[in-house]
């Protein structure tokens, strides 16, 4: 090709594609390379998602920093995009965020869990580069919601921004950040089914336009089912409104969990010349819902338990700075174990897990972060119902999306906090001022959908007539954790049945918390043990299953979270999680899937978490085995132990392990599984095949510490031959809680081997053989001062001044270690202290350990002994 000719051809080129680009609608993510900064003098780069409270929220010093960051960052705007509409779209800041551009003030938002954007072509310099700055502040601010809640409020720009470059005519932008078009549907049932689109036109040009909207429906297979054209005049400088229909589809394919058939709505928006202006997608869900207060949930008119879960949105070590990618992998667990339905809890989500939803058929309760409390006042009022606005906006188009709610257990600050008579009567009638407000919101601006809300365990509600207004009942419920027996729900289920029969109740919350390094025989109420979980979870699904009248049930948690002022078995996290917070699944998620899914067989024998599991003499184990299938064959080191019948999904088999590794066997339907389960077997405490031994003093439950790679066997009153106390009590311990302190030990990370303890121990015996060896011994001042936990109704309100409130003296064997040991007033508060010594023992002395009380009474938590020769 001779050169002028190819020369002009590029410059062809670079013409057209630069004039084609200015007509089209164009959104670029800017994730990469922001500037932040906390104090506006050092400033560092990073990516987003982001948030400045990675840290500070986990560590050992309570409280985080809640307060401004500052982000900036440089984009170039092309001088080709200067007849184009310039938006800026931030989809969640927490949690009020000021927006500047070229140092000129944008705008600012309130509220950390919804989408904004801002119009900013005024501002922009075109074929330069364009800063912006944006000041983020998660202080807690009165006016906006949630005040007060469980979970860790980390402030950031953690999910995208997009730059979104426009063509004068195009949807809208305006309409509480939504995608300016709503898909509603009509007529749908098995026969025919229609959809409705209302699109909302903008013209920001200063003449009229005409324009057409070409719709079009597609089945999954990408073939045409309806279309239509409609052509419209915008106005110059006009928002317009304009709803069509598209013609009905007979026999539609509906959507469900089983079969989550979606078609695709496609809309075009062309000029004058049938340009394309804007181009737009929506799932299209044919489904209908509706609630019967005796016969429960009803999808496509048949009736359908709901059970799934909670989900919040942090993961371990990000915070609530997590790449989508990540967020996505929790609703394909989700629903590989069965679950049917999530609430996404306690705010709206990241959108794009939304749309998965409606792709892999999962229902979805979604809400607004309203918990705890509420503010009188006008500010607070504007912020819920525009909050409110926004999410109901920005999530309509999704079919998954049945349930629209907007207040968590909003009495509960309430109940707790002191209050005069007054004050308490003015702030139920604000409550429910607000409540009637959004309620009546949600039902115009959703009239499709559900609405709903959660209440804790509490008369209030009923009481104050809250509980009325939506039309579907969350409780809350934590019967055999925070209150009473497991076995109480199903009767206070009843009775609220029985109560309000014209009410549809669904389970939003139930759950205790548990930890994967927490395993015992002995399961106990508040013990974080994983075998509780299993118990109370059990239970609750049988007792929900009995009840045709619950529409169904959400576990609390998915996943384990971050909640800064909690002291679970891992500090600062809730523990209530089907799987960690690294989501790596608990023994309960495959229980769960095993009552759940029934597409194909499945086995499960739950041991991955039975590390270092140490037995004596004949002592057997019980093993869960769960499966989906009537009956199985349990073996272990090939001796076949029998017929199993397994009962909801679960049965429970005495093995008896030997010393090494042992191999488990199950057989059921044409599955089977085998899991490698290593297990110290004693006779004596000979130290032959072992060279550590571990004690979870005062504790009924062997003790997995990762820091030590070691398993503390659970305490016992002295037994010969063997280990054990002579004298004192376990601390703490109550028919109702079995986490003996419920607080963060500061200086380690095995919180439950401290938490658990004996309280007045003077000997404590253990019966090794002649030989040198490290003692290690484990303590820490148990009166604390707790930091409140509403939630745990179980703790005790204990504060206390703790100085001198108990000395003593430390020998082995007679042998003096350390004299007036004063945990109180030696170590910082909330410590734990080690105190290790060596000591020789001669022939069948065994080790005796004497806390001898010079005031108050001694501790003890943990007892670790090497053999050194
Ligand atoms: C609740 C709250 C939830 C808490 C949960 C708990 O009822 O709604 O936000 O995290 O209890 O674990 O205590």
């Amino acid at each position: 090709m001779p050169h002028t000719i190819k020369n002009r051809l590029v410059w062809f080129l670079v013409w057209y594609v630069a004039i084609s680009s200015s007509l089209f609608a164009q959104n670029v993510i800017i994730n990469s390379g922001w500037q932040f900064s906390e104090d506006h003098n050092t400033w560092e780069t990073i990516n987003l998602p982001h948030t400045w409270n990675l840290e500070d929220a986990f560590d050992d010093y309570p409280g985080y920093r809640r307060g401004q960051g500052y982000y900036k960052k440089q984009i170039y705007i092309p001088v080709e995009e200067k007849d184009q509409i310039q938006f800026l779209k931030f989809n969640a800041v927490n949690q009020e965020a000021t927006v500047y551009v070229n140092g000129a003030l944008i705008g600012n938002h309130e509220g950390g869990y919804t989408a904004f954007n801002f119009n900013i072509t005024p501002f922009i310099r075109f074929g330069e580069y364009n800063l912006i700055e944006v000041t983020v502040d998660n202080s807690h601010n009165e006016n906006i919601p949630p005040l007060n809640a469980d979970f860790t409020f980390y402030g950031g720009i953690y999910r995208e921004v997009e730059l979104i470059s426009l063509p004068k005519q195009h949807f809208s932008l305006n309409d509480f950040a939504s995608e300016g078009f709503y898909v509603d549907y009509y007529e749908v049932s098995n026969e025919k089914a229609g959809v409705e689109v209302s699109s909302i036109l903008d013209n920001t040009s200063n003449t009229n336009s005409q324009v057409s909207l070409y719709m079009e429906l597609l089945d999954a297979n990408g073939e045409l089912v309806k279309s239509r054209t409609e052509s419209f005049k915008l106005p110059a400088e006009s928002s317009n409104e304009f709803k069509v229909k598209l013609p009905l589809v007979y026999q539609p394919m509906l959507w469900s969990p089983e079969q989550p058939y979606l078609y695709d709505l496609v809309l075009k928006l062309k000029d004058a010349r049938g340009k394309v202006l804007e181009t737009k997608h929506s799932h299209v869900g044919f489904r209908w819902t509706s609630v019967d207060p005796d016969k429960g949930f009803f999808l496509n008119g048949k009736p359908i338990k709901l059970i799934g879960v909670n989900r919040h949105q942090d993961f371990q070590g990000l915070g609530n700075a997590v790449p989508i990618e990540l967020q996505e992998k929790d609703i394909y667990l989700i629903k590989n174990m069965g679950g049917n339905v999530i609430r996404f809890a306690h705010y709206p989500h990241h959108r794009d897990l939304y749309k998965l939803c409606d792709e892999l058929g999962i229902l979805v309760w979604t809400e607004i972060p309203i918990v705890n409390k509420v503010t009188d006042s006008p500010e607070f009022f504007d912020v819920c119902i525009n909050m409110q606005k926004e999410h109901i906006k920005q999530y309509y188009n999704y079919p998954s999306v049945v349930m629209f709610g907007y207040m968590n257990e909003i009495f509960i600050r309430m109940v707790f906090d002191k209050y005069t008579e007054e004050e308490r009567t003015a702030l139920k009638s604000t409550t429910l001022k607000l409540a009637n407000q959004l309620e009546n919101l949600t039902r115009e601006l959703a009239p499709n959908r559900l609405t709903v809300m959660a209440c804790h365990l509490n008369e209030i509600y009923n009481e104050t007539g809250i509980a009325d207004l939506p039309m579907v009942l969350g409780w809350n419920l934590y019967f055999g954790w925070y209150d009473a027996e497991i076995k109480d729900l199903g009767s206070f289920l009843d009775e609220q049945h029985q109560r309000f029969p014209k009410r549809s109740m669904l389970l939003s919350e139930y759950g205790p918390g548990a930890d994967v390094r927490i395993f015992t025989k002995t399961p106990k109420k508040f013990d974080f043990s994983t075998d509780y979980q299993f118990k109370l979870h059990q239970s609750y699904v049988e007792q929900i299953q009995e009840r045709p009248f619950m529409t169904g049930m959400t576990a609390w948690n998915f996943a384990d979270f971050g909640s800064e002022f909690r002291g679970d078995a891992i500090p600062h996290v809730n523990q209530k999680g089907l799987v960690q917070y690294d989501r790596t699944p608990k023994d309960i998620y495959f229980w769960y899937k095993s009552v759940l899914d029934k597409r194909e067989p499945f086995v499960y024998v739950a041991t991955n978490f039975l590390s270092g599991l140490t037995l004596f003499q004949d002592e057997t184990y019980p093993i869960q085995v769960y499966s989906n299938q009537p009956k199985g064959m349990v073996y272990v080191n090939g001796i076949n132990l029998g017929e199993i019948s397994f009962e909801n999904g679960a049965a429970s088999v005495e093995v008896p392990f030997r010393d090494g590794e042992n191999i488990l066997r199950l057989e059921a339907g044409n599955s089977s599984v085998e899991k490698v389960v290593s297990v110290h077997k004693l006779e004596t405490l000979d130290f032959k095949n072992f060279d550590q031994f571990g004690i979870n003093v005062g504790g009924h439950f062997y003790f997995h510490d990762q820091e030590r790679n070691l398993t503390f066997v659970p305490d016992q009153t002295y037994q010969t031959p063997g280990y054990g106390y002579l004298s004192g009590a376990p601390y703490g311990m109550t028919k109702d809680k079995n986490q003996g302190v419920p607080f963060n030990v500061r200086n380690t990370t095995s919180d439950p081997l401290f938490q658990t303890m004996l309280e007045g121990c003077a000997d404590y015996k253990v019966d090794i053989p002649s030989g040198e060896y490290q003692v290690r011994l484990f303590f820490v001042e148990p009166k604390m001062k707790p930091t409140q936990n509403i939630y745990n109704l179980t703790q005790s309100a204990e504060v206390v001044e703790v100085t001198n409130r108990r000395i003593f003296d430390i020998y082995l064997n007679g042998h003096l270690v350390q004299k007036n040991v004063n945990l109180a007033s030696e170590y910082p508060e909330k410590y734990g202290v080690n105190i290790i010594s060596n000591i020789l023992i001669p022939k069948n002395e065994g080790l005796k350990i004497t806390l001898k009380p010079v005031e108050g009474k001694p501790v003890l938590s943990g007892i670790l002994i090497k053999k050194i020769n």
